[in-house]
């Protein structure tokens, strides 16, 4: 059983929509904290983060928005994250847009830095703040946690770059022609809905658990609401068709959880106000729960 720190950070700035700030709110709604509770883990920790305040001139990074209250936010998640981690303790994310993700990512190379990253999205989220063609900073938090441009501004001073090569990304169906050009020169193993599709889900993960098992690293998951299918996730802002469906992404939390070497997990992109009777926030919260140990029946001991 794990000791966990659920920190909340409530943005919505690196969106062009509004709701995401309702996030956190929606995950306790649906009841994460009990569904984890029930499960034999310690909540060491329940709270929303206050983010720092950043004076930057938006204008000068257009058509990126909201830099200023983004990297805010990103200091403050990268803070309270590598604090989580520091203790022992398993950090539990809630957004909040993907953009506080820059400060999850950060805060693992600050203390774990060989940590392999799992990035379940229908974006690969690798954009720089200059290839950003909507300027929305949601695009960017692996691109710049991995040194990318935007990395000093956001961060407002150094970091330890995350290496793409530690990343797999699943589920990928939206990527634009700067950023595909970027995830190839820098080694990002990209597995499309098309992947998926022919491999399988099952298969894709044990990929990525064996790669961890051979680097001896841990494993953090970042599950975007839009890995999931928009008929079964509506509450997204950013919905593309052919996404994961629940089985698959079940899949993917009970084998992940079966490997022992998940350590730390981002739960974003939820937008509570385009929900429909909370189904999307309940559905990320079951696979939380699978994430950290719910079975429907046990199972034998799996080796890779
Ligand atoms: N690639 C597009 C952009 O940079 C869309 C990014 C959307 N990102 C999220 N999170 N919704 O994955 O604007
Ligand atoms: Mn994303
Ligand atoms: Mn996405």
């Amino acid at each position: 059983m794990a000791t966990m720190s659920v920190l909340g950070a409530p943005t919505e700035t690196g969106t062009y929509r509004r709701g995401c700030i309702m996030g956190p709110a929606a995950y306790r709604t649906a009841g994460l904290i009990e569904s984890l509770r029930d499960l034999g883990h310690v909540i060491a920790e329940d709270r929303d983060l206050v983010p720092d305040t950043v004076e930057i001139d938006d204008a000068a990074h257009a058509p990126a928005h909201g830099v200023g209250a983004t990297a805010g936010w990103v200091r403050a998640v990268r803070r309270a994250f590598a604090q989580a981690l520091a203790r022992g303790n398993v950090p539990v994310l809630l957004g909040g847009d993907h953009s506080i993700a820059a400060g999850s990512l950060a805060a693992l190379m600050d203390v774990a830095p060989g940590t392999h990253i799992v990035w379940l999205d229908a974006h690969p989220d690798f954009n720089t703040i200059e290839t950003t063609m909507s300027g929305n900073l949601h695009g960017i938090p692996v691109a710049i946690a991995s040194g990318l441009p935007g990395a000093d501004l956001i961060y407002g001073g150094p970091i330890t770059p995350l290496d793409p090569r530690q990343i797999t990304m699943i589920g990928i169906r939206s990527v634009d022609p700067d950023e595909r050009k970027l995830l190839k020169s820098h080694g990002v193993t990209v597995h499309d809905m098309r992947d998926v599709d022919e491999f399988g889900m099952g298969e894709l993960i044990r990929r990525a658990i064996r790669r961890a098992v051979e680097a001896g690293a841990r494993l953090h998951v970042s599950l975007d609401v839009d890995f999931l299918d928009p008929d079964v996730a509506p509450a997204v802002g950013t919905t593309v068709p052919g996404g994961a469906t629940v089985r698959e992404a079940h899949l993917a939390m009970e084998l992940l959880h079966e490997s022992g070497l998940v350590a730390s997990l981002d739960l974003v992109e939820l937008n509570p106000f385009l929900d429909e009777r909370g189904r999307t926030a309940t559905l990320m919260v079951d696979l939380a729960a699978s994430l950290f140990g719910r079975t429907v029946m046990d199972r034998p001991t799996t080796t890779w």
